[in-house]
Parts: C-alpha cells; structure tokens; sequence
C-alpha cells in the first residue's frame, strides 16, 4: 500500500498541544498564548542571541553568581547526586553547575528535542566521563525518571528564573511536581530574577536591536509554519510592558491595524490596538522567592545575590 505524501511535512507533523493552545488561546478574551511555544529550533536560537545582549542581564549575571557560588554548594550538596535539569535548552550554565557538583549522572529535559540532542552531544564531548541521560518531556508534569539514576540523590537545577513563566498556581504546581520527580532526600538550585526598576526590566524585554521582538514575533510565524497559519506577521509588533501590580512583564503582540487571517482553517479577526499576550516573567522580592519555594514544597536553605542584588539563586531542600 502506498502511504500518502506528507508535503513538506510541517503541518500534519505540528504538536497536537500547540495547535489546542494556538486556536484555544486566539479565541479566547484576552487572546494569550502560553510562553513555552516560543522555543521551536528558531526561537531556542534567538532566545540564546538574547542572553547575549547588552540589556539582557539575567543569564550573565547568573553565570557569575554560579562561579561565585561552586565551592560553597559543592559543600551543601557533596559529591555523586543525579543532576536534572529541568528546560535545559542550550544547556550553557550546566559546565559551570557540572564542574562543582561533580554529578554520577546528568539528566537535561526540555521540549525542544532537536535542540536538547544538539546540546547533549556538545556536553557529551565536554564531559566524556559523565553520563547524560537527555530526556524530551513538558517538564511541568511529574515524570518517571530514567530508572539508571533511580539511587542516586537528585539534585534538579532550574537556572534562568524560567520558573517567572509561569502564574503562581502554576509555579507552586511546578515545584511539587519537581518534588515528586526528584524523590526523597532531594535539592533544589533555581534561579529567580529580582524586582528592580521598571527602566532596568523593560530595555530588558525589549531591546534596542529588536532581537525580543523578532523572538515575540517568531511565535506568529511557526503558527504559520506549523498550523497552515496566514497571519500577516507585518501587522503585529512587539510590546514589553510592566505590570507592577503582579509584579511581572508581560509581552504582547499588538495589532497595528485590523486584520483577518486563517490557523488551520479556523477564521480570526484581530482589531487594530488588540493584542495577543504571549509571556508573562514575574519577578521576586527575596521573601517572595521564599514563600514561592515553601509553597511548593521545598526549604529554602542557602541564597546567593550579586551585589546590586538583580538576581538570587536559591538551594533548597525537599
Ligand atoms: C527564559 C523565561 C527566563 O522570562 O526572562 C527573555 C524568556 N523572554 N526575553 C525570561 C525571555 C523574553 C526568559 N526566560
């Protein structure tokens, strides 16, 4: 039997959980689209041209913190845990965590699969002693481990203050699924980024060489890769804005004038002036980020800042 042509592929081969989140999150008011969509092979890439950029200061001021912080937490946590990663995508900062922590096994998990395959094997190459066992999972869900590690104490990393994604009932969700994950006797590093000056926050989401916008805007076009979409990705622009009262940014794409357009064959009509919020990234003040972590489960026992305080990483125990 001869099996049907897929044609270029793309739109039969889309994630069945991006196309309900898609058409659900533009029918709905206010039309919002969750932010993990963002990271298809192209947004991965332009996430990563953003932590390079000037006005950007989460990941390299992380990054030093990390460095910073290696003997201490090599202490806390000694020698052979399992180290997971939870939305490792590039897996830039592991090296640094790696080198101190001297893990039996490392665990990336991100939804990106091409992406996790391209930075296991650079890992692989950088630590040839070490086990990687890089797991394509939504790691918002309880997941059953690789039963390899199954032993050993975990140690799950969570750099990037990715957890700011999410709204708290989701976050507090999130860390008691690491929990449950992680199992008995584990901790936790994660990185949560700090409320500070909206002048700070805002250049930092939206910058001066349209690297944000064109990473906001990207989400349009794999909509229109992806889901057979024709929105006219020209009519959207990008917005970055404070919202003080939640405490987060959010980002939106704006509708310059009114357009229609199709996802899958189902009709949209977009106003000029409307938006589609497409990622909120809350911030924390130093006893936020601890409520945040007991809430979900975890004791917060060692915190590192950088010395304007933009940034805090935090050890916590199960
Ligand atoms: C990867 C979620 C931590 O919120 O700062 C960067 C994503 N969005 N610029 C963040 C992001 C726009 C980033 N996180």
């Amino acid at each position: 039997m001869l099996k049907p042509e897929i044609e270029d592929g793309q739109a039969s081969l889309a994630d069945p959980q991006f196309r309900a989140d898609v058409l659900a999150g533009l029918a709905r008011r206010p039309r919002a689209i969750p932010a993990r969509w963002f990271y298809d092979h192209r947004g991965s890439e332009l996430f990563e041209d953003i932590t390079d950029l000037p006005e950007y200061y989460p990941t390299r001021t992380e990054v030093a913190l990390l460095e910073s912080l290696c003997p201490e937490l090599h202490q806390l946590t000694g020698e052979g845990r399992a180290v997971v990663e939870f939305g490792s995508g590039s897996s830039t900062k592991t090296p640094t965590l790696l080198k101190c922590v001297k893990p039996s096994a490392y665990v990336p998990i991100d939804i990106s699969g091409d992406f996790l395959r391209e930075s296991s094997r650079t890992l692989s190459a950088a630590f040839p002693d070490l086990l990687v066992l890089p797991f394509e999972a939504d790691f918002t869900r309880t997941l059953t481990l690789p039963h390899t590690i199954k032993d050993a104490p975990k140690l799950g990393f969570f750099p990037g203050s990715t957890i700011g994604n999410l709204i708290p009932l989701a976050a507090v969700d999130l860390l008691r699924a690491m929990r449950g994950s992680l199992g008995e006797g584990a901790m936790l590093l994660i990185g949560m980024d700090r409320i500070k000056d909206e002048a700070v926050l805002v250049p930092a989401y939206d910058d001066s060489q349209g690297v944000t916008a064109a990473f906001n805007l990207n989400l349009l076009e794999r909509i229109n890769r992806e889901l057979a979409g024709t929105i006219p990705v020209d009519a959207f622009r990008h917005r970055a804005i404070w919202n003080d009262d939640r405490a987060r940014i959010e980002m939106h794409l704006e509708a310059t004038r009114n357009v229609s357009f199709t996802v899958e064959g189902r009709a949209f009509d977009v106003e000029a002036g409307e938006t589609i919020h497409t990622e909120n990234s809350h911030k924390y003040g130093p006893r936020d980020a601890r409520i945040l972590l007991r809430s979900g489960g975890w004791t917060p026992i060692r915190e590192w800042t950088d010395d304007e305080g933009k940034f805090a990483v935090i050890l916590a125990e199960a």
